[in-house]
């Protein structure tokens, strides 16, 4: 299913996606030496960096520090940026483990690199200049929305940025504009698919023909179904706020894995618990490079992600590495329609509930398409009301907390006091039964 023949002649963007390895490798190792002296306007990375040398090959990349999410928090709200400030051309943003953002700035240089990165990969999955593309996602700090939109312009083709949600005004425009391509995560992807089921409407009205999904985890068995749903060819793109945004690596007609730009990014997997390299193929935790970032590079930075690297080469010429699917995360990070959640967010949530107790369970299930997620609070002994109208009330209340926090609508069930699990240990609050029916390959 994999390699069902893509409707479309490839057609490379960047003849830099097609570096002869060797080539690659000597202009990594200069970028990379360029990123240290660059990482080193940066008090953290100053101190960190004050023993390395030079680096002379990729090898000697091991020796360099790790850079966790928890560093960059630290470094709240700017103190990782290499910039001047006035070099500044763009900030976005992504959700913390408290609610408290991370801050990346763009310079200009960042901004050119981005736009082609996300170019590659949409024409690497069929877009042409000429096409009309709906833009699905959230424009704002999120890097949905603007990093895609730049690459789609850059290529050639025009947009229409419908933005996230709005179902339907997203379906008039596919019915009315008929857009030749859709961008979106693969949840909402499928959701679409399912309103224009209920609505009667038969794909062969539309005019879709490409479909560019990331930014949460898919499995093959989806993408299945949004095709045949949805009439469509669909290929999946990665990235993150903290390295770029999406743009990072992306599926190329073969669809078997995303070819990552190496030119901006060295990418390493490795053990999570013993932080050494994993054999190709194996799964582990995937560590970004930044090599050509200015507004703010990252050195080794710990994705979390869980995916792993083909360095075979691809029939279709292009020489990145390719990364597997992201199939889960190393940290409690959940991704629920699309939107960064950490459990601590829920906790902080409840904390400014006096009724509630401090402990919880989140479930999440994909009934339809899109993800639900259901919270189990626990009540304080003696908390608990007979009156319903109260009850009803405080679980409205609980949902706006954890609404304001998250940034996203989650269902409250309200349990006994006691009744929850207690754990000795690091405590699973989270279940995740999303996948359960399509399992990963
Ligand atoms: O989600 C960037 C993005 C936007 C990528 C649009 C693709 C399309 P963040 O909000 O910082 O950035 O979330 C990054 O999302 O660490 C992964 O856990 C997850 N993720 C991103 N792309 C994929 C994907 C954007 N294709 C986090 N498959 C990452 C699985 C993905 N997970």
């Amino acid at each position: 299913m994999k390699n069902r023949k893509a409707p479309f002649e490839d057609r490379i963007f960047d003849l830099d996606e097609c570096l002869p390895r060797e080539r690659l490798a000597a202009l990594q190792i200069d970028r990379l030496n360029r990123t240290l002296d660059r990482a080193r306007h940066v008090p953290f990375y100053a101190d960190r960096l004050k023993r390395v040398g030079a680096i002379k090959s990729l090898d000697d990349v091991k020796r360099l520090p790790l850079t966790t999410k928890l560093d960059l928090r630290g470094g709240y709200p700017l103190d990782f940026m290499a910039i001047r400030r006035d070099e500044i051309a763009r900030i976005h943003g992504s959700s913390g483990t408290t609610g408290k953002m991370t801050f990346v700035p763009y310079s200009r240089r960042d901004m050119e690199s981005w736009r082609n990165l996300c170019a590659r990969f949409l024409s690497a999955g069929g877009l042409r200049p000429g096409h009309l593309v709906q833009i699905c996602f959230g424009y704002g700090l999120f890097t949905g929305g603007f990093g895609l939109h730049y690459g789609v312009e850059h290529l050639g083709a025009a947009v229409i940025p419908a933005g996230a949600g709005n179902s339907e005004r997203q379906l008039a425009i596919l019915r009315d504009i008929k857009p030749d391509a859709v961008v979106c995560t693969p949840g909402y992807a499928l959701n679409l698919a399912e309103i224009l089921q209920a609505e009667g409407v038969d794909p062969s009205e539309l005019n879709v023909k490409f479909g560019f999904f990331g930014s949460e985890p898919w499995t093959d068995e989806m993408r299945a179904r949004i095709e045949d749903e949805l009439g469509i060819f669909a290929t999946d793109n990665y990235g993150l706020s903290e390295v770029i945004g999406p743009g990072v690596s992306g599926e190329c007609p073969w669809r078997d894995g995303m070819h990552v730009s190496e030119d901006h990014f060295l990418v390493e997997c490795i053990d999570p618990e013993t932080l050494e390299p994993v054999a190709p193929g194996e799964k582990g935790e995937l560590v970004i490079t930044t090599l050509a970032k200015e507004g703010m590079p990252v050195i080794r930075y710990r994705t979390r992600d869980i995916s792993s690297l083909d360095p075979e080469p691809c029939p279709c010429g292009r020489t990145g590495v390719r990364m597997s699917r992201v199939t889960g995360r190393s940290d409690d990070m959940m991704i629920i329609r699309g939107v960064n959640v950490y459990p601590t967010q829920i906790e902080e949530a409840l904390l400014r509930i006096r009724e509630a107790a401090p402990h919880y369970e989140v479930e999440l299930t994909r009934p339809g398409a899109l993800d639900v997620a259901t919270v189990r609070v626990e009540m304080l002994p003696g908390m608990f009301s007979a009156s319903m109208k109260e009850m009803v009330e405080l679980r409205e209340r609980i949902m706006s907390a954890i609404s304001s926090v998250t940034g996203i609508r989650m269902e409250v069930e309200l349990v006994a006091p006691q009744s929850l699990q207690r754990f000795l240990g690091k405590a699973k609050r989270v279940t995740d039964l999303r996948f359960k029916e399509e399992p990963k390959p």
